[in-house]
């Protein structure tokens, strides 16, 4: 049995700023209509919904270089910050549900607060580690990465918005796994800061155990300290989470994904882990929407200890004839 929190909270994170597609806000109400809370409530724990953040788009609010929504982004990921910081000392283990990528800036840093020790997952077909300048879009869920890292620091300008926080995280301290839409800017930062990445060509040549046992090894083996996942759906292939935003080909199967929520799990370190950019308005069809949602649930799930092989709730004995 492993060692878990056994209260899980779950904060919604309605927000589409980062980006400029319509839609990624109604991302919670999907994910929790396809039955999460039911879903975390079965595998034995005390779940608290926390509702969703009341989030504020200013009206007035004028690009920054070519930084897109820059207060209205801020803002928002100020409050998350906080609210995340708030559950993790409240004990809980957090899942958030968006809401862009953007959102993980305050998510990350508000599990920081917490945990200052902590590393970060990232599963993604992006590397979400522009900086304002190499950006192509302007996009801030195209940047996350780059606001947390302090060997960025240099390389990014005062955004608005953005005076709250200070970088707080190590390259060594990030892992991604996924990765196959990588821009020439941020392919540079990531060999440049030698960070520890994992393509889908290095899935399809390691195969998706090896990449986990290196994962963890490469972020675990000095001391174990606290998990955060921060799981893109478009990290899947597109025939299997269509409903998303920036859709790439060739991504995760079913099974890969859930390998990777699996050992997470079965490290006993996870502490918040967030799932983005679920757009129920870009699916062809509400099938579509429905696998999409649906596939956030099992994610979701898997990551706290929903197992494959069954066994999870355990009984003590063969039930008897009546
Ligand atoms: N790399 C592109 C950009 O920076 O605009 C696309 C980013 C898509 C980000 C999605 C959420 O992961
Ligand atoms: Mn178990
Ligand atoms: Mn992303
Ligand atoms: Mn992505």
């Amino acid at each position: 049995q492993q060692s878990r929190a056994h209260s899980v909270a779950v904060l919604g994170a309605p927000f589409s700023r980062g980006q400029k597609r319509g839609g990624v806000e109604h991302g919670p109400k999907v994910i929790r209509d396809a039955g999460l809370i039911e879903r975390l409530s079965g595998l034995d724990y005390s779940v608290h919904d926390f509702g969703d953040l009341n989030f504020h788009y200013l009206e007035k609010d004028e690009p920054y270089m070519d930084v897109k929504f820059p207060r209205t982004v801020g803002a928002a990921n100020k409050m998350m910050c906080g609210a995340v910081s708030r559950a993790v000392g409240a004990g809980h283990t957090l899942v958030m549900l968006g809401g862009d990528h953007s959102l993980a800036i305050g998510s990350v840093a508000g599990h920081a607060q917490q945990c200052p020790d902590l590393c970060l997952i990232w599963v993604d077909a992006h590397a979400d580690i522009n900086t304002p300048m190499s950006s192509p879009s302007g996009n801030l869920h195209g940047q996350p990465v780059a606001f947390m890292l302090k060997e960025l620091q240099e390389k990014m300008p005062a955004i608005p918005g953005f005076s709250w926080m200070k970088p707080f995280l190590s390259s060594r301290d990030l892992v991604y796994i996924g990765l196959r839409d990588v821009d020439p800017g941020e392919h540079h930062i990531l060999k440049d800061l030698g960070i520890q990445y994992f393509t889908m060509r290095d899935i399809d040549r390691l195969g998706i155990q090896r990449v986990m046992e290196v994962t963890l090894d490469h972020l675990l083996s000095r001391k174990q300290r606290p998990i955060h996942l921060s799981f893109d759906v478009d990290a899947f292939d597109p025939s299997l989470a269509p409903a998303t935003g920036t859709p790439v080909n060739g991504g995760l199967t079913y099974r890969e994904g859930i390998y990777i929520t699996e050992e997470i799990h079965n490290t006993g370190l996870l502490s918040v882990m967030d799932l983005v950019e679920v757009n129920p308005m870009l699916g062809a069809s509400p099938e579509a929407v429905e696998a999409t949602a649906s596939l956030a649930v099992d994610v979701i799930a898997s990551c706290l200890g929903q197992t494959r092989e069954g066994a999870r709730v355990s009984i003590d004995e063969i039930p008897s004839v009546k």
